[in-house]
């Protein structure tokens, strides 16, 4: 029996064909229904047990033989126009067109961060979307009863008998900063891009999800005029060599001091027009310098280093660059939406 299937792997492998007729034939022979290998299937059963598992092997083997054979034979003679006798396609006729495709806005922004800062020494880190109260709230010295670490405004999934153990979705990610903190020792300088998520109702200004890109920087000495610096070199270079900066004072639970940015609206140069609302500044990020409380948290010895941090939404940055003025067309996937792209390079 043995025999007879290694000769049938042999005419197998042996077979060619020159048209599709001949191919279903083949095909008909050894893989349909009523076909060789069915029936040597059919004969598992009389097959004296303790030999079942080889002879099931050695079938097995003809199987995937014939079948490769017939994939390859179909392929070829598709590619040479059915039949390897007949008249071959007109080489001469022009090329079919195929339509470029785009890179999606949100990636075409988030590359030209992260090119910037790549020119100025930041690697580029990542991190899970899942997270653990300690990276996403503890760590980053969010107080016990901090609005951020409600289930209203949080994707929280609950694990064991408390919420203390409940694992988060990411609602940002300086969660990725901290982990960095957590496995090396300054000078640390990284940007850290990716999806975030927070408890929204989605509207035009507001979406469950969203992408952000964070930078941190640590080292000996690292000042306010450093960070200043730093990110009047990226607006400079994300708007235009003209762009001014303005920092407004505000509130972060991880930095302190902390900052708004603003830059100089770059479609009326600070005129005043109604992209930005007529005040002549568009506010484009959150900075500050890295509280002491949050470098301990993450071993690192806060009386030795200091340092600056900033988070951006890319989104917000892509309705600016390109006037877009609702957040849920990043997420719909409307044709007619992602083909004005095309031209984009990043
Ligand atoms: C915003 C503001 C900010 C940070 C993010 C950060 C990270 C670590 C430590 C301290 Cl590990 N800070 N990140 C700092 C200030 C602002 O984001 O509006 N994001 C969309």
């Amino acid at each position: 029996m043995e025999e007879k299937i290694q000769e049938l792997i042999s005419e197998v492998e042996a077979f060619e064909a020159s048209n599709k007729e001949q191919a279903e034939a083949f095909r008909l022979k050894y893989l349909s229904k009523k076909g060789i290998i069915a029936g040597l299937f059919a004969e598992m059963k009389n097959v004296q047990p303790d030999q079942r598992k080889e002879y099931g092997l050695i079938v097995n083997e003809l199987k995937n033989k014939a079948e490769n054979k017939f994939q390859v034979l179909s392929e070829s003679l598709d590619a040479s126009g059915g039949d390897a006798s007949g008249p071959v396609k007109d080489l001469t006729l022009p090329a079919e067109p195929y339509e470029t495709g785009a890179r999606h806005p949100i990636s075409i922004v988030r590359k030209q961060i992260v090119s910037i800062f790549s020119r100025i020494g930041y690697t580029v880190s990542e991190g899970p979307e899942i997270e653990d109260d300690w990276h996403n709230f503890t760590a980053l010295n969010f107080p016990e009863n901090h609005p951020a670490r409600d289930m209203q405004d949080t994707f929280f999934i609950r694990q064991g008998a408390t919420d203390k153990d409940a694992i988060a979705l990411r609602t940002h990610t300086s969660s990725v900063q901290v982990r960095v903190m957590e496995n090396s020792q300054p000078p640390i300088r990284t940007i850290s891009p990716g999806r975030v998520y927070r408890n929204e109702a989605i509207s035009a200004r507001a979406h469950c999800f969203f992408h952000q890109v964070e930078g941190l920087y640590i080292d000996e000495g690292v000042s306010f005029a450093d960070l200043k610096q730093t990110l009047l070199y990226f607006a400079k270079e994300m708007f235009g060599s003209d762009t001014k900066i303005r920092l407004r004072p505000s509130y972060f639970p991880f930095t302190e001091p902390s900052a708004e940015m603003d830059v100089t609206c770059s479609i009326c140069k600070g005129k005043g027009c109604n992209v930005c609302k007529h005040t002549g500044w568009l506010e484009i990020l959150g900075c500050g310098m890295v509280d002491p409380n949050v470098l301990d948290n993450c071993k690192i010895d806060s009386k030795k280093y200091s340092g600056f941090a900033f988070g951006m939404g890319i989104e917000r940055i892509a309705m600016l660059r390109y006037d877009i003025n609702d957040l849920r067309l990043f997420s719909e996937n409307d044709i007619r939406f992602l083909k004005q792209f095309r031209g984009e390079i990043a």
